[in-house]
This record gives C-alpha cells, sequence and structure tokens, in this order.
C-alpha cells in the first residue's frame, strides 16, 4: 500500500484527480489531495501526509508550480516519486528533462498507468515498460506507446469526491461540479481536445475517444455524492458538450427529474443540437447553457478553426435557447493569428446581436498541443521567450503589434457588446496602456457571468474572490512569472468553469 499526494493549485475539484484516487483506493492504495488555497500550511500539510508518491496535474504554463515544495519534499522523503499527468506532460515530455523534480509521466488518460506505476515502485520495479509512461533514458525524455482506453465509464468506480470535499468551501458552496462524458464531437484547430482524441486512443480498431456515462450511472453517482454532502443546489456539467450523443438527452430529460432533480448548467456543440434537445435539457432542469462563438466571422470559425458552426447556427439556436427560457453564454476568443482587431469587434457585434445573458473572453494561446498552436510555432508566430503564465486571461504569446489593444480589448468586451454606443468608447480605450481598471472591468464582467448566469451564486464567488484576490493581480514578479500559489491567478481560472472545454 503506498500513499499517495495529489497537490492542487486551483481552488477546484478536478475530476481527472478524483478518478484517478477512485482507481488507486480501488487497487489499496491511500490518497489525498491538497489544495494551496484552503491548506494554513500548504507544504506543511503534505509533508505531515508522508507520501510516498506526489502526483500532479499539469496544463500548459503551469507545469512547473510546485517545484519549489518538491524541492523540500524531497530533502524530508528521500524515497519520494513524483509523477506528473494531464495536457501538459501528454504532449510535451520535457519535464522529465527536470530529473530532480519529476521521476516520470503519463500520456493521456491514466486511471490503470497510474496505478501500475506506483505498484512498480512500490515492488521497486523498473517501469519502462509501462504503457502509457514517460521518463528520462540515457538523459532523453523516452515516451513509451499508449494501452487502449476506457472504453465502458460505467466500469470506472466513482470519483473520489471525498478528497476535495474534506474542505468545508468546496462541500458547502452552491455548485456541484460533475462530469457525464469525455472526449467531443467536434474538432476545433486551437483546441488540446481534437489532438486528444488523436494521441491520447492506441489506435486499436473502433477504439472510441467520444463517450459518455449512462445517465443512470450518472445519477447513482450523483446521489452517492448528495447523500454525503448535501448542500449542493446546483449541478455544473464540465464536459464539452452534454449533448455528446444524440438520445442520450432525452433519456436525461426523463430519469434527472425523477431521480436527481438538481437543476443544472452544461456546455453545449450547437452544431449538434435541435430544438427537441433544447426542450430536452429544458425539461431535464437546465437553467444555462454555454457554447464557444469564438469569432463573428464564419469564415475563420469554419475554415480557420474549424468549429463546425455556421452563422446559422449561431443566430437560430440562440433563438432557440430564448425561446424556451434558458440562459446561455457565449465563450469568445481574442487574438488569434488569423484576426485583425475589426474582425474581433466583428465578434461583439455579432454578440451584440444574438444577445446572450452573458460573454466570456480569453486570449488565444497557442499551445503546442493544437493543430493552430503548432502552425504558430512552426511558422514563428509566437514570442517564446515570453512567459505569460498558465492562464488565458492576462497576455498574448503572439509576436504582433497589437498586443495592447488585444488585451485591453479582452477586458472591455463586455462594454463594446451591451454598452450603447459601447463599440466606438472601446475602439478608442483600447489604445491606452493596460491598467488595472480594465483588468477591473474585464474581472466584474467575469464575476458576474459565472454568479449570475452560471448559477455558481454570488456568495460563493464573493467567497472565492476573497480567497484569491491577491492572485489577480500579482501574476508579475519582477518581469518574469512566479510559478507557485500566490502568482498562478487561480481565481480567474477557477470562475472560468463553463468552458466550452477550451477554456
Ligand atoms: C474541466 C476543465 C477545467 C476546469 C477544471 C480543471 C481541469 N483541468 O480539470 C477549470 C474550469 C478549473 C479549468 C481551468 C483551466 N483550464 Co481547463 N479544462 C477542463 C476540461 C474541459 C476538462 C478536464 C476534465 O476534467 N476532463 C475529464 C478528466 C477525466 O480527464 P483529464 O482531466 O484529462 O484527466 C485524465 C488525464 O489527464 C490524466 N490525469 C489527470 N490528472 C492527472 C494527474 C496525474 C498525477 C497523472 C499521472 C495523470 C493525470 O488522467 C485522468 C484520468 O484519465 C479540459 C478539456 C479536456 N477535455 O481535457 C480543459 C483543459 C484541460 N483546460 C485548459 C486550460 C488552458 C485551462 C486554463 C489554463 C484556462 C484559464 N482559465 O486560463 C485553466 C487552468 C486551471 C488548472 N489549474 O488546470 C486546456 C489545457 C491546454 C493545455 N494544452 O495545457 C484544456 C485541455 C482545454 C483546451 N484549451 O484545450 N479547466
Ligand atoms: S473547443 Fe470545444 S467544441 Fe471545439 S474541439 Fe475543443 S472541446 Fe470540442
Amino acid at each position: 500500500m503506498a500513499r499517495i499526494a495529489f497537490p492542487v493549485t486551483t481552488c477546484h475539484e478536478f475530476e481527472g484527480v478524483k478518478v484517478l484516487s477512485a482507481a488507486l483506493k480501488q487497487a489499496g492504495h491511500q490518497t489525498d489531495c491538497f489544495v494551496t488555497s484552503e491548506e494554513r500550511d500548504f507544504a506543511g500539510a503534505v509533508r505531515d501526509y508522508e507520501p510516498d508518491v506526489i502526483g500532479l496535474y499539469a496544463t500548459t504554463g503551469q507545469e512547473k508550480w510546485a517545484y519549489p515544495h518538491i524541492d523540500s519534499w524531497r530533502r524530508e522523503f528521500s524515497h519520494l516519486k513524483v509523477v506528473m499527468g494531464g495536457p501538459h506532460p501528454s504532449f510535451d515530455t520535457d519535464v522529465l528533462l527536470d530529473e530532480e523534480y519529476v521521476d516520470a509521466t503519463i500520456k493521456g488518460e491514466a486511471e490503470q498507468a497510474l496505478v501500475d506505476l506506483v505498484a512498480a515502485w512500490e515492488a521497486n520495479l523498473s517501469i519502462t515498460d509501462i504503457p502509457n509512461v514517460g521518463y528520462l533514458r540515457q538523459e532523453k525524455p523516452c515516451q513509451n506507446p499508449i494501452r487502449p482506453i476506457v472504453q465502458d465509464l460505467d466500469t470506472l468506480p466513482f470519483p473520489d469526491v471525498d478528497i476535495f470535499y474534506k474542505y468545508p468551501f468546496l462541500r458547502n458552496k452552491r455548485v456541484l461540479q460533475v462530469h457525464a462524458s469525455r472526449g467531443c464531437q467536434n474538432n476545433c484547430t486551437y483546441c488540446t481536445v481534437p489532438l486528444m482524441k488523436k494521441e491520447w486512443v492506441s489506435d486499436r480498431k473502433r477504439e472510441k475517444f467520444n463517450r459518455t456515462k449512462s445517465v443512470d450511472y450518472l445519477c447513482e453517482e450523483i446521489l452517492d455524492i448528495l447523500a454525503r454532502y448535501p448542500n449542493f443546489r446546483m449541478v455544473n456539467f464540465g464536459d464539452a458538450a452534454l449533448n455528446m450523443y444524440r438520445g442520450w438527452v432525452d433519456e436525461f430529460a426523463e430519469k434527472w427529474p425523477k431521480l436527481v432533480g438538481l437543476p443544472f448548467a452544461c456546455n453545449v456543440n450547437i452544431n449538434y443540437l435541435n430544438e427537441n434537445d433544447i426542450v430536452c435539457l429544458k425539461r431535464a432542469g437546465c437553467a444555462s447553457v454555454q457554447f464557444g462563438l469564438e469569432s463573428g466571422s464564419e469564415d475563420v470559425r469554419l475554415h480557420v478553426y474549424k468549429k463546425g458552426y455556421t452563422d446559422d447556427h449561431v443566430e437560430r439556436i440562440p433563438r432557440l435557447f430564448k425561446k424556451h427560457k434558458i440562459a446561455f453564454r457565449t465563450n469568445n476568443m481574442m487574438g488569434s493569428p488569423v484576426e485583425t482587431l475589426d474582425d474581433m469587434f466583428a465578434t461583439a457585434r455579432v454578440n451584440r446581436r444574438i444577445r446572450p445573458d452573458g460573454c466570456t473572453v480569453l486570449i488565444y494561446r497557442p499551445f503546442k498541443s493544437t493543430v493552430l498552436g503548432r502552425e504558430d510555432f512552426e511558422l514563428e508566430r509566437v514570442d517564446v521567450g515570453k512567459d505569460i503564465g498558465p492562464s488565458l486571461h492576462h497576455d498574448s504569446q503572439l509576436l504582433r503589434d497589437d498586443v495592447r489593444e488585444i488585451v485591453n480589448l479582452q477586458k472591455l468586451f463586455n462594454l463594446a457588446v451591451y454598452l450603447p454606443g459601447g463599440e466606438a468608447l472601446v475602439r478608442r480605450l483600447i489604445r491606452l496602456p493596460r491598467n488595472p481598471i480594465f483588468e477591473w472591468i474585464g474581472l466584474a464582467f467575469l464575476w458576474y457571468q459565472h454568479a449570475v448566469v452560471s448559477g455558481y451564486g454570488m456568495s460563493d464567488d464573493f467567497k472565492l474572490g476573497l480567497k484569491n484576490l491577491g492572485q489577480v493581480f500579482g501574476r508579475r514578479v519582477g518581469g518574469t512569472h512566479r510559478y507557485g500559489g500566490e502568482s498562478t491567478n487561480q481565481f480567474l481560472d477557477t470562475l472560468d468553469t463553463g468552458l466550452d472545454a477550451r477554456v
């Protein structure tokens, strides 16, 4: 039996960590997670747990946040092993070169791989033949091929929420975070999910990346949580799209209200959505949905982002949301390599026309794990020396002359959408230097969308803000990003819960 600790630097219950914890417990191990903002002495809490293995989840930009802590834990426990998983190490194993911090990585879905890795470490066996595992061989990162992914999500144990809900803030907030599926029908070029779809499957014939839990399993999972944590008043589905398979929402609309009966918010893919789905969502108790509009230009949306949303989808589906009284929020992206500032204002105008209940606006980031991002790196459109931290809220890493305007527009976008005459005003304002007032305006809109439109609740959001306020503007120290709890803008990252999986 080994003891595995999952340090987490965003105040949010991570589905990946929950499912891994459940798999490890099923294999007879002990697990716990440690959320930086929720611990008085975070490093001490992990140390007191006396872990054998540290498991780190990382998106690109946050892969090194725990290094200083690992240093101190390693000094305490000489046998300690560290494994990193999630999107970043799944596509880039260079973290293995930091061998003083990382012993192994796991590519893709890790339920079985992590159990195998921990067992090998426990028995002092070699890890070099374990599928999915990455390790350092002759000073070079070496990635093993991956095993088939779990095809039937119902065969997995329920995600282990207890390691997160030991924290009063997480268990007493209004919204319960849940996942009903994995994968996505679309293949957007700015998103990592399509490359997961390609690289996280083993090439076994008919292996499916897009999977849903059965409605029965999902309802049982929620009831199991609510039996122990009864304070939740709403559910937020973190999936790419709740309408993953036609027919699933029909069954969901039948069973969810009877078995669970909580209102919920979710993401939808509007190119796969018809009026019947919307009626079913409403009947099931859907309070709000969000989808990625991303660009006002159909050409960019269809041909560059390959989003699959035509102008007809973008105009027609929101009318149906309004007809059936479901609030909707759009996700929008500023500053991709193909858009001019005028195009970005066109995105604001489309929003103005379709009148969403809120607009989330993020700054395009060139990930090496996306089709468009890979092109950016190849064509040298990226300011590679510029450290923008992990987030999509703060800065652009593209080599463009109008970065200041883009970043300002991201903050002021909602004024251009909702304020009469807003576009003309915002066109002028974005030429000013970046400043805290714009940041606060952006933050206020984000808070409104999260608290009100997504139903998260004013009070929870306010508390979340207070917890992490110091991190909102304290992200840069001496011009370089300081990895670690103090500087990773967890507040903004956590607020962004609705997400069209692009977050
Ligand atoms: C829900 C979600 C969120 C939630 C929860 C955080 C999270 N990452 O789980 C919130 C809203 C907080 C969030 C925030 C952000 N997110 Co987010 N998010 C997602 C989303 C839609 C689903 C993740 C999920 O739960 N999947 C279901 C579970 C079961 O799968 P999983 O998480 O991949 O876990 C499996 C493996 O990764 C692995 N694994 C997971 N954890 C660990 C840990 C160890 C030790 C090991 C070995 C393996 C391992 O095993 C798991 C089980 O098989 C993904 C898209 C996607 N489909 O992955 C984007 C995604 C992960 N987010 C992304 C981004 C960019 C962000 C933000 C930076 C956005 C921002 N606000 O600026 C922040 C970063 C916050 C953070 N600390 O992670 C990107 C990452 C891109 C990249 N290449 O790095 C993704 C891929 C979307 C995209 N743009 O393509 N996000
Ligand atoms: S951006 Fe959203 S819709 Fe597009 S591939 Fe990613 S998860 Fe799917």
